[in-house]
C-alpha cells in the first residue's frame, strides 16, 4: 500500500518511522511519502492561510498549495488514490473504515492546521476521486496530523503480513465475529502471584471451553460498564443466555 501526507509539519509524521508501521515501512509492506505543504506555497514567506471570508477568528488554509500539492502527488502515481481529509467535522473513523481502508492500494491524507481548508478543495477533489472526511473522535485538536498517525496505525496493522501473528487481530475489540460489539477483557501474564494478587483460577485450568466462557463473561462485563451504547446497538440475538443472566 502506498500512503502520501501532505502537511505543514512534516516532521510532526516522524512516528511512522518507529514501531509496528516504522517496520511495514522497512520490509516494503508500506510504500509511506511525507509532503511539506510549503513547497507549492510560492510566495516570500511560503503563506498557506488566509483570513475566513465572511469574518470569524482563525485562519483558514488557501486553496492554491492544496491544489498544487494534490496535483503533483497524484500525477506522481498509478490510477486515483483515496483522499482521506482529518476534520472534527467528518464521519467517524471507525474499525469498519479502517477496514475499508486497509483494502485501498493507494491513499493521500490532507491534515490541516487552522480553522481546515477552503471547501472548494474538497470539492474539486471530490469530482474526480474517492474523498473521506474522517474525524477520530468527539474533541477538538489543533491539527489533521495526529489523527493521521492514529489512522495509519490502525490500518496498517491490518495490512497483511504486518502484524507478527495472523490470528492477531481476530479477537480485537470491534472486530468483526463472534465477539463483535464487546471490548476485550482483561489479559495476564507471569509472574503467578504479583504484590499479592493472583490469576483467575480458570486460566490455570487447561479447560479451553471454560476459558473462552470466562473471557467472554468479562468481555460483556467491561463493555457493559465502559460502552454501554455498544450493548444497545447490539442485536440481542448477538448475546446467549449466560450473558443475559449477567
Ligand atoms: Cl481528524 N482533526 C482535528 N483537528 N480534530 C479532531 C479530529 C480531526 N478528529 C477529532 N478531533
Amino acid at each position: 500500500m502506498r500512503l502520501d501526507v501532505v502537511t505543514i509539519f512534516p516532521e510532526y509524521l516522524e512516528p511512522l518511522n518507529v514501531s509496528l508501521v516504522g517496520k511495514a515501512r522497512a520490509r516494503g509492506q508500506l510504500d509511506v511519502r511525507i509532503h511539506d505543504l510549503r513547497d507549492w506555497a510560492h510566495d516570500k514567506h511560503n503563506t498557506v492561510d488566509d483570513t475566513p471570508y465572511g469574518g470569524g477568528p482563525g485562519m483558514v488554509m488557501k486553496p492554491e498549495p492544496w491544489g498544487e500539492a494534490l496535483d503533483s502527488v497524484i500525477a506522481s502515481g498509478e490510477g486515483r488514490p483515496t483522499l482521506v481529509v482529518p476534520t472534527p467535522s467528518g464521519k467517524p473513523f471507525t474499525q469498519q473504515l479502517a477496514v475499508e481502508l486497509s483494502e485501498k492500494p493507494w491513499l493521500v491524507f490532507t491534515p490541516a492546521r487552522y480553522e481546515g481548508i477552503d471547501r472548494r478543495v474538497i470539492e474539486e477533489y471530490g469530482d474526480r476521486l474517492d474523498v473521506r472526511e474522517v474525524s477520530i473522535g468527539d474533541y477538538v485538536l489543533a491539527g489533521g496530523e495526529a489523527p493521521v498517525l492514529v489512522m495509519v496505525e490502525a490500518i496498517a496493522r491490518l495490512l497483511p503480513g504486518v502484524l507478527g501473528n495472523a490470528e492477531s487481530h481476530r479477537d480485537d475489540s470491534f472486530a468483526p465475529g463472534a465477539m463483535a460489539d464487546l471490548l476485550e477483557g482483561p489479559v495476564y501474564t507471569k509472574p503467578p502471584e504479583w504484590r499479592g494478587r493472583g490469576i483467575p483460577d480458570v486460566l490455570l485450568s487447561g479447560h479451553h471451553g471454560k476459558i473462552a466462557r470466562w473471557r467472554r463473561d468479562e468481555a460483556f462485563r467491561r463493555t457493559v460498564v465502559n460502552r454501554p451504547d455498544l450493548i444497545e446497538r447490539t442485536d440481542p440475538a448477538a448475546f446467549d443466555k449466560k450473558d443475559r443472566e449477567m
